[in-house]
């Protein structure tokens, strides 16, 4: 069996059909871990449909925008917490991260639960501020209309001390609606909504792992030809997930490839590695616009059999060396949304 591992595309479409150029039609199954992109994820799905294999994926934090449910076409499947089997390889895996849990619908409940015990504090602190911002416009209003009106019934300029007193005012009022909301903010029913909030993040990632886990034990699949496909590394393995072969994961970008307790960490990421470079001779003309990228990322290729097990290699996109002939690496900052050279 032989998979094709990506993650972390950043909606580097260029990035993608390179690595589509360089692979040929030979793969069961394409395994994405995460950060597609929620700008270009039709076109991105549509070239790796191309494969002619199925192509699984979950979201990560730049997938936020992304709908679980969506369909991006036939041959692609979504891993959230949905199993699906290659042959003899089980993949599994949720979507969304610490980072961003998105459109996760976990995420989604417990933000909503969590709204709607704390509406009373959360609709006081919104009508305090709303009520706020249009009291301070009334008083700048009124400020400037008794300013005006003291430098009209003036005869020279007006008194500095009556202009004082107009400032003085003018202050105390805004500070009387600034500290209406400072004390709303500063009432036990918020910080008990923040700290609420602040722990859902954990709350999540335990209830995916533990959805994941009960999901394995129900499709009976053997963990040792078990995937698990996540977007962040997964810790404390052993809870949950025993026996397991092999964790996919991309996120913290840089390929690697670890063992512990038996099981292999395979750090896929990034397929989207820029490096900005600059002519070496610039052209007459605006200099910014001279600046390319070059793609320099990687994916990497999985395969099984049943005596040798798992084996991973990382394959880097090729990159043509003759841009060193007129080109250079940019040493001192980087132009992401520079165009890429090639
Ligand atoms: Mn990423």
């Amino acid at each position: 069996m032989r998979f094709l591992l990506l993650s972390d595309i950043h909606n580097n479409l260029r990035a993608v059909e390179k690595m589509r150029a360089q692979e040929s039609n030979c793969f069961d199954a394409l395994i994405v871990a995460g950060d597609i992109g929620s700008d270009s994820t039709h076109q991105i799905f549509d070239v790796l449909a191309t494969f002619k294999c199925p192509v699984l994926y979950v979201y990560g934090n730049w997938d936020h925008k992304l709908s679980y449910d969506v369909s991006f076409g036939d041959p692609c499947h979504h891993l959230h917490l949905s199993p699906f089997k290659s042959g003899p390889i089980t993949f599994a895996g949720f979507s969304g991260c610490t980072a961003s849990w998105g459109q996760n619908p976990e995420a989604l409940r417990l933000y909503k639960e969590i709204g709607d015990t704390h509406s009373e504090i959360i609709r006081a602190l919104n009508d305090a501020e709303n009520e706020a911002i249009r009291q301070k416009a009334l008083i700048e209003a009124e400020y400037t209309a008794s300013v005006d009106a003291l430098t009209a019934t003036s005869r020279r300029s007006p008194s500095q001390r009556k202009l004082k007193a107009l400032d003085a005012e003018r202050r105390r009022r805004n500070n009387a609606l600034s500290k209406m909301v400072e004390d709303i903010k500063g009432a036990d029913a918020y910080s008990q909504y923040l700290r609420q909030r602040s722990s859902i993040s954990d709350e999540v990632l335990a209830w995916n792992r533990r959805s994941l886990s009960q999901v394995l034990t129900q499709v009976e699949a053997p963990r040792e030809r078990t995937v698990i496909v996540t977007h962040d590394r997964l810790v404390k393995t052993q809870t949950d997930f025993a026996g397991v072969a092999v964790f996919l994961f991309g996120h913290r970008h840089g390929f690697a490839e670890t063992s512990h307790q038996g099981a292999k960490f395979i750090n896929v990421s990034a397929l989207d590695l820029r490096r900005t470079i600059r002519p070496k001779v610039f052209l007459k003309g605006d200099r910014w616009k001279q600046y390319r990228n070059l793609n320099f990322g990687n994916y990497a290729v999985l395969e099984w059999d049943q005596s040798a097990g798992f084996k991973v290699t990382r394959i880097p996109l090729d990159i043509d060396s003759a841009w060193q002939e007129s080109w250079e690496f940019e040493t001192v900052f980087d132009m992401p949304d520079a165009p890429f050279l090639s």
